[in-house]
C-alpha cells in the first residue's frame, strides 16, 4: 500500500518529520511518500495561508494519482483543501484534523485541541462545526507557539506545549487531547508521557484510517459532489488544469 503524505507547507524539514512520524506508525506493508508543494507559505497559519496553499495541495494529489497512490494525507490541521483534493481521485483523501476528531471520539467523550496560535484555533473551531464535532470538544488552546518554532526551537516550543496541555487536563474535564498542527506529529509519546492522558495526533491517526480504509476496499464515493470535477478550460496561470481527465 502507498500512502502520499502532502505536507501543504513548503518547510522541506516539517515535511521530513511528518514523514519519519507516518512511517513509524505506518504497517510493514506500507510505504509513505511525503511531498510538500514547491510554491506557497513556509507555515500555515491563516485563512490566506491556507486559500495560497490549496493549489499546490491539489497538484501534489494530481502528481500522487501518476504515482498510485492508494491514499491520500492531508498534512495540515486546516485540512486546507480536503473536498477539492477528493474530487480528484478514487482513492481515500484523509486531513490530519478529521482524522484526530474521530480516533480521538472512539477513546473519550470529549477532549480539547492544543493547537499553535489562538487565530489557527478559531479555524479549528470552524472544522469542529463543519465536520459535526463541535459537542466532544471542550476547548481549543493555543501555545501561542508560531509553526515554524516546532521546527526552529523544538524544545521551547515542546515546554509550551506540554505546560498548556497539563492546563487542558487540570481544568478542561477531558478524556484526551488532540494535537492541533502537523509539525507536532512526532511529540505524541513525550507528551502523553508527561501529561498521563491520551495524546491523538493526526497525522498517525490518519496513517491508520487510510490503511483501514484501503484494507476494506473503500474509496473516496464519485457519486454526488465528489466526483471528478467537469472538464472545462481554465485560463492564466491555471490553463494546466483544463486537461483534467481521471487517470484511473
Ligand atoms: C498548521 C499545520 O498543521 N501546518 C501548518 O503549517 N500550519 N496548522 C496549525 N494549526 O498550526
Amino acid at each position: 500500500m502507498h500512502i502520499r503524505v502532502i505536507n501543504p507547507n513548503t518547510t522541506a524539514g516539517m515535511t521530513t518529520t511528518i514523514g519519519e512520524a507516518a512511517s513509524r506508525i505506518a504497517a510493514p506493508g506500507t510505504r509513505i511518500t511525503a511531498r510538500n508543494p514547491a510554491h506557497g507559505p513556509v507555515s500555515i497559519e491563516s485563512h490566506f495561508d491556507e486559500a495560497i496553499s490549496m493549489v499546490g495541495v491539489l497538484e501534489e494529489v494530481l502528481a500522487g494519482e501518476r504515482e498510485d497512490a492508494d491514499a491520500y494525507v492531508i498534512a495540515c490541521f486546516g485540512d486546507p483543501g480536503l473536498l477539492a483534493a477528493r474530487e480528484l481521485t478514487r482513492a481515500p483523501v484523509i486531513g490530519i484534523a478529521e482524522a484526530a476528531f474521530h480516533m480521538a471520539t472512539l477513546i473519550s467523550t470529549r477532549f480539547s485541541i492544543v493547537t499553535t496560535l489562538a487565530r489557527t484555533g478559531i479555524i479549528a473551531e470552524h472544522l469542529l462545526d463543519q465536520y459535526g464535532f463541535a459537542h466532544h470538544c471542550r476547548r481549543v488552546r493555543a501555545a501561542e507557539i508560531p509553526v515554524l518554532d516546532l521546527e526552529e526551537n523544538g524544545d521551547a516550543a515542546l515546554s509550551r506545549l506540554i505546560e498548556e496541555c497539563k492546563r487542558a487536563r487540570d481544568e478542561d474535564d477531558i478524556g484526551a487531547i488532540v494535537l492541533g498542527c502537523g509539525g507536532m506529529a512526532d511529540l505524541t509519546d513525550e507528551i502523553s508521557q508527561a501529561v498521563g492522558l491520551p495524546v491523538v495526533e493526526g497525522v498517525t491517526a490518519a496513517i491508520k484510517l487510510a490503511e483501514a480504509l484501503v484494507g476494506l476496499g473503500l474509496g473516496t464515493s464519485k457519486h454526488g459532489d465528489l466526483a471528478f470535477p467537469r472538464p472545462k478550460p481554465f485560463t492564466g496561470r491555471f490553463e494546466g488544469f483544463s486537461q483534467l481527465i481521471p487517470i484511473r
